[in-house]
């Protein structure tokens, strides 16, 4: 039995994290959110050889997929996106004609396993605080640990640079904002209503790009155009990042 040296255990997490963070300076795709979208995208990228990492700036993975429907740990998903679930193995039921439900935390679980098994770059407790911006394009992302803006901190960031920087940010389209603040240019028209039924249809139509170099996937679509909202179905957050990874593998 190898003796457990402390100092080795601390050694081993400081080196392979350094050497990981090294490895993401420079990128091919950037996602920031690791909600539905950002996973989905992440994954359908992956699948076609693109090197992606992700974002995020929660302690935990899943945006609002974790918490279901008002804390109701469970999801509903339609019938369009149901090859998605079961392409990841995720197990799922029929409730009526139209409509499945699955457990929000299979569907995270295999969205996260997949994608650190096909090599994601994934960090957590970072956020994105800012963009590059050269030759009016987005080229990368400015980025600072998650505590500093707890902590209200000014401490400087670092920044890693990308080919397609993804704001897969939710409700808020952070990113987007953060690049209509930097370059006035109008991008953003603000969520509307809740209105599922237009809503799942138009995240899917309206996923891409926004800016050269900056796409929306998952709701921060529905915000820049000023989509409705849709409550606890996941079937259009799927799609959309589905989508995004398609045209990104169309531009490249
Ligand atoms: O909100 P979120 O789940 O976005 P999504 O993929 O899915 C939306 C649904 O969950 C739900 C819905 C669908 O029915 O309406 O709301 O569009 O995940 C967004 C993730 O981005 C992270 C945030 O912590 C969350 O996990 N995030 C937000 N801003 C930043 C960020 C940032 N500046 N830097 C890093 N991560």
């Amino acid at each position: 039995m190898t003796y457990i040296d402390e100092i080795n255990v601390s050694s081993a997490i400081i080196e392979t994290y350094m050497n990981e963070m090294k490895d993401a300076l420079v990128n091919e795709a950037v996602i920031v959110g690791g909600g539905p979208s950002g996973l989905a995208a992440a994954y359908y990228l992956l699948k076609e050889g693109v090197s992606v990492t992700l974002i995020e700036k929660a302690l935990r993975p899943g945006g609002g997929l974790a918490g279901g429907g008002m804390m109701f740990n469970v999801v509903v998903v339609q019938e369009s996106a149901i090859e998605i679930l079961k392409e990841l193995e995720v197990p799922f039921k029929k409730f009526k004609e139209g409509y499945f439900t699955t457990s929000s935390m299979a569907l995270l679980g295999a969205l996260l396993f997949k994608n650190m098994k096909m090599g994601l770059k994934y960090f957590n407790l970072i956020t994105v605080e800012d963009v590059m911006i050269k030759q009016d394009r987005v080229v990368g992302a400015v980025i600072n640990w998650s505590s500093v803006f707890m902590a209200e901190l000014h401490v400087d960031p670092l920044v890693i640079s990308s080919k397609y920087l993804v704001d897969a940010t939710g409700h808020d389209a952070e990113i987007v904002h953060m690049v209509q603040k930097k370059t006035k240019h109008s991008l953003i028209k603000g969520e509307g209503p809740m209105n599922a039924d237009e809503a799942e249809k138009l995240v899917v139509s309206g996923t891409g790009e926004v800016f050269p170099g900056l796409y929306a996937a998952g709701m921060s679509v529905n915000a820049v155009h000023g989509y409705p909202r849709m409550g606890p179905i996941f079937g259009g957050m799927l799609l959309s990042g589905k989508r995004l990874a398609s045209l990104i593998i169309k531009d490249k």
